[in-house]
């Protein structure tokens, strides 16, 4: 069974995540089928892309596979990594791509929602950032991403916290473009999707690539760059994060020691 489904339909590409024994974890086998979808839809010309789960699920995406975590001493969020791969993909794609949101979205897989160009979420959704509850050294381009998207205020309370916060509050935070009901969702979606299929796809795209382009304006000095590098390795070395994989494997809560 594919663990990616993708379709266009006049010039509106749907990728659905087809995973929900493993709640739509974000495994290099499910990413694979992904960007390959992605890279179907840029080939059709799709003028907007939706990105969902199945209808009705309670997960949207349970994050980044734990299991494919690699061991500590190893950079678990390399710039190589699949889900990071899986992010640039989507901030590069030459037309709008619009998170549709059921469920619960976990980890990584809320980088790859806030990386989506539009949030279109019903009232069944929460926004959980957890890279605490792992021990992992969230990578730099999360955490600016992060910051981008939610503040540092919010950003701080949900990586410290790891908590869920409900689509009522990400909507309140500008997080999400809408917030609609479950039976509405998807003729929502698609509603707008197909308003953007009427205008200038080279417009749109130029504007997108813009706007990516503003967004990451922000210069590092090599020495501040190689600072939090230093930072993620003290943190990807750590037991601490060696617990946390254990952890999560035995189905148990973690005991963190700081080391
Ligand atoms: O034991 P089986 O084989 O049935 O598989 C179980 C879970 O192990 C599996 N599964 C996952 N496998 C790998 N990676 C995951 N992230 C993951 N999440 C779930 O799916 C099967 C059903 O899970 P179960 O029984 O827990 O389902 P549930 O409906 O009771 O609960 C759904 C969740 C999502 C609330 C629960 O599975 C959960 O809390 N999952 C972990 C969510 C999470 O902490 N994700 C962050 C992963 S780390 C990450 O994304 C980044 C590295 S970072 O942290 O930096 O952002």
């Amino acid at each position: 069974m594919p663990l990616a489904l993708w379709q266009i339909e006049e010039g509106i590409g749907t990728i659905t995540m087809n995973h929900p024994e493993r709640r739509n974890a974000l495994s290099r086998a499910l990413i694979a089928e992904i960007l390959q979808a992605f890279s179907e839809l840029e080939a059709a010309k799709a003028r907007v892309v939706v990105l969902r789960a199945l209808p009705g699920s309670k997960v949207w995406s349970a994050g980044h596979d734990v299991r494919e975590l690699p061991m500590s001493g190893r950079d678990p969020l390399h710039y190589s990594d699949p889900l990071e791969q899986l992010i640039r993909t989507i901030r590069s794609f030459p037309a709008p791509v619009i998170a549709m949101i059921e469920g619960s979205v976990w980890g990584g897989a809320c980088e790859v929602c806030f990386t989506c160009d539009i949030l279109i979420a019903t009232h069944t959704g929460t926004f959980a950032t957890t890279p605490a509850k792992i021990g992992v050294p969230y990578n730099t381009t999360g955490l600016l991403n992060l910051l981008n998207t939610l503040g540092a205020r919010v950003a701080k309370e949900m990586l410290f916290t790891g908590l869920p916060i409900p689509a009522e509050r990400a909507l309140e935070l500008g997080v999400l473009n809408h917030l609609v009901p479950v039976h509405h969702l998807e003729e929502f979606t698609y509603g707008l999707a197909r308003e953007i299929t009427l205008n200038s796809p080279l417009s749109i795209a130029v504007m997108k690539e813009q706007l990516r382009i503003l967004e990451n304006a922000s210069p590092l000095s090599p020495e501040t760059f190689e600072r939090i590098q230093g930072l993620r390795r003290k943190v990807y070395d750590s037991k601490d994060y060696a617990e946390g994989i254990r952890a999560f494997l035995e189905k148990r809560k973690p005991a963190f020691t700081g080391e």
